[in-house]
């Protein structure tokens, strides 16, 4: 009975530990810092099985992947509706917003620690030249991957 007593205050205690975050992005039309079309913010990091609520600041944007570690962190949000996203594999995602990626609205999210960035930074240039604005931006996000 005691032993059943112990597993269970240790089955609590580590669930409490190991619980997933959830984070929030915004998707704004004019950024905290003056620049339209963005995430907010650019670049986050989190860990494997936190969640991220993307929230647009109106019904023109949308959340969607445009580069996975594997098909699986595939998603794609709706239109003006705040939805929750779940990350439960390790690796870079980049998320764009459809209408408005042609105006950098871009959005990097690191999953978990000592993430290989190679395939983000591949696919960052075959989709940046259909960019015109925020690229600068864009390539220092990916460099913080680590
Ligand atoms: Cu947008």
């Amino acid at each position: 009975m005691k032993k059943f007593k112990i597993i269970t205050l240790c089955l609590l205690l580590c669930s409490s530990f190991v619980s997933a975050k959830e984070h929030t992005v915004k998707l704004l039309t004019q950024g905290s810092n003056g620049k339209m079309m963005v995430f907010e913010p650019l670049f986050i990091k989190i860990a494997v099985g936190d969640s991220i609520n993307f929230v647009p600041a109106d019904p023109s944007h949308n959340a969607e992947s445009f580069s996975v570690p594997s098909d699986k962190s595939s998603f794609k949000t709706p239109f003006g509706k705040a939805t929750k996203i779940t990350f439960s594999e390790k690796g870079a995602v980049l998320v764009k917003c459809l209408p408005h990626v042609a105006l950098g609205m871009v959005a990097v999210i690191q999953v978990g620690e000592n993430v290989d960035s190679s395939k983000a930074k591949a696919d960052w240039e075959k989709a940046k030249a259909s960019v015109v604005m925020n690229k600068e931006a864009i390539d220092e996000a990916i460099s913080q991957i680590k």
